[in-house]
């Protein structure tokens, strides 16, 4: 499956403006639902110069899963109410990208606010979720299940700390507690990243923004600024027009790639590349995976069979010109099962069938 990113916030924050903006400016595939799904590709400059050297038949991204899901409201999640139903949603999002409003419409910009708020709802929604699993594990402790009396205990932790509005991912949570709450996918433990959506860029600096970076920062997370609806508008232009609002509009760099990945780097994923005359292909898999584990990306049969993987670092391939060239210059590393897989590599899995 593939890895996803869900876009949460207070409603009319801009997630479905960057939402388009993030497909419109790396769209890979695109499917409505009640939520609006994409899969997108993850821009990265390193495609480009392999595509020049091969001329490949296919070229395919790293590719994440984006979800939108509409905006959550104080106290919705209470008494089963709709926001349980949009959190549930989110279930399977591996990460959430977090959008606050910092541009003038209406009400106070209030960035410190709205993320208590969205806080708050996760952390209601995540002890109605909490409470059902302790209810299962009281009946079975009763009959005497020593296993279920250990997880009761880990779980009441968790659920003592929510109570007390401390969202799971600030609860410096041990293995063991992480391990009983896994199968209850809750909201609040997924990895964050700050998105603030600015009117403008200009505003980057604006105290809106500050004050998101602090709250960010205070928690150890990291966060972009966009400005959304500039982005959105972008994309609807050809190229050349595109090139002249861009720099108008003083964005340096597409915000959505840089949005990209940060969500990669937040969670912990790394690219590693296979070449040739067929596909310049990019993959995704963990940082600090092992040789096989990655190769296992590509196809089962290559993590089962794994014998060894040959690696060339990317800016070597590209210098040298062709896998032959680096290897005589010595720049092609056999490397085993031990072998924990770098961003920018670019591999040769041998495997036994
Ligand atoms: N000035 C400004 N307006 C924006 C920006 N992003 C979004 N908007 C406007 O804010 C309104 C809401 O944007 P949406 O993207 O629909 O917000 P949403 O978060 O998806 O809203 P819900 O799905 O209803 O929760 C629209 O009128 C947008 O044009 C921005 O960066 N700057
Ligand atoms: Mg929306």
């Amino acid at each position: 499956m593939a890895i996803q990113a869900g876009l949460l916030g207070l409603p009319q924050c801009g997630k479905t403006t960057i939402f388009n903006a993030i497909t419109g400016a790396a769209a890979a595939g695109f499917s409505a639902t009640e939520m609006n799904r994409a899969i997108i590709n993850v821009p990265d400059n390193r495609i480009e110069p392999l595509v020049e050297l091969y001329h490949p038949e296919k070229t395919i991204y790293a590719t994440l899963e984006v979800v939108d899901i509409p905006g959550l409201q104080a106290g919705s999640t209470s008494e089963g109410g709709r926001g349980n139903r949009l959190l549930g949603h989110i279930k399977d999002v591996n990460a959430l990208l977090h959008v606050v409003r910092c541009f003038e419409s209406g009400g106070a910009i209030d960035p410190a606010g709205d993320v208590e708020i969205i806080d708050l709802e996760m952390v209601t929604a995540d002890l109605q979720t909490l409470e059902n699993k302790i209810n299962r594990l009281e009946k079975k402790s009763r009959s005497g299940d020593k296993e279920a009396i250990r997880e009761l205990e880990l779980c009441r932790k968790v659920q003592s700390r929510l109570d007390t509005g401390i969202p799971a991912r600030k609860q410096n949570l041990s293995q063991a507690e992480l391990k009983a709450i896994a199968d209850c996918h809750l909201a609040s433990v997924k990895p964050v990243l700050y998105i603030a959506n600015l009117g403008a860029m200009d505003n980057a600096d604006d105290p809106p923004a500050k004050k998101l970076r602090e709250i960010a920062a205070e928690e150890g997370a990291e966060m972009i600024v966009v400005a959304g609806r500039d982005e959105a508008d972008l994309i609807e232009l050809d190229e050349d027009d595109r090139q002249l609002f861009t720099e108008e509009l003083g964005i340096t760099e597409s915000s959505m790639a840089r949005l990209i990945r940060a969500t990669y780097r937040l969670l912990g994923l790394i690219t590693f590349l296979t070449t040739g005359p067929d596909e310049v292909h990019a993959w995704t898999c963990r940082d600090g995976d092992p040789a096989p584990v990655a190769a296992g990306k590509i196809h089962s049969d290559m993590e089962k069979g794994f014998i060894r993987m040959e690696v060339i670092r990317y800016p070597d391939l590209i210098e040298l010109g062709s896998e032959e060239a680096a290897a005589r210059a010595g720049k092609m590393r056999l490397e085993g099962k031990e072998y924990l897989v770098r961003d920018g590599d670019v591999v040769v899995v041998r495997f036994s069938k």
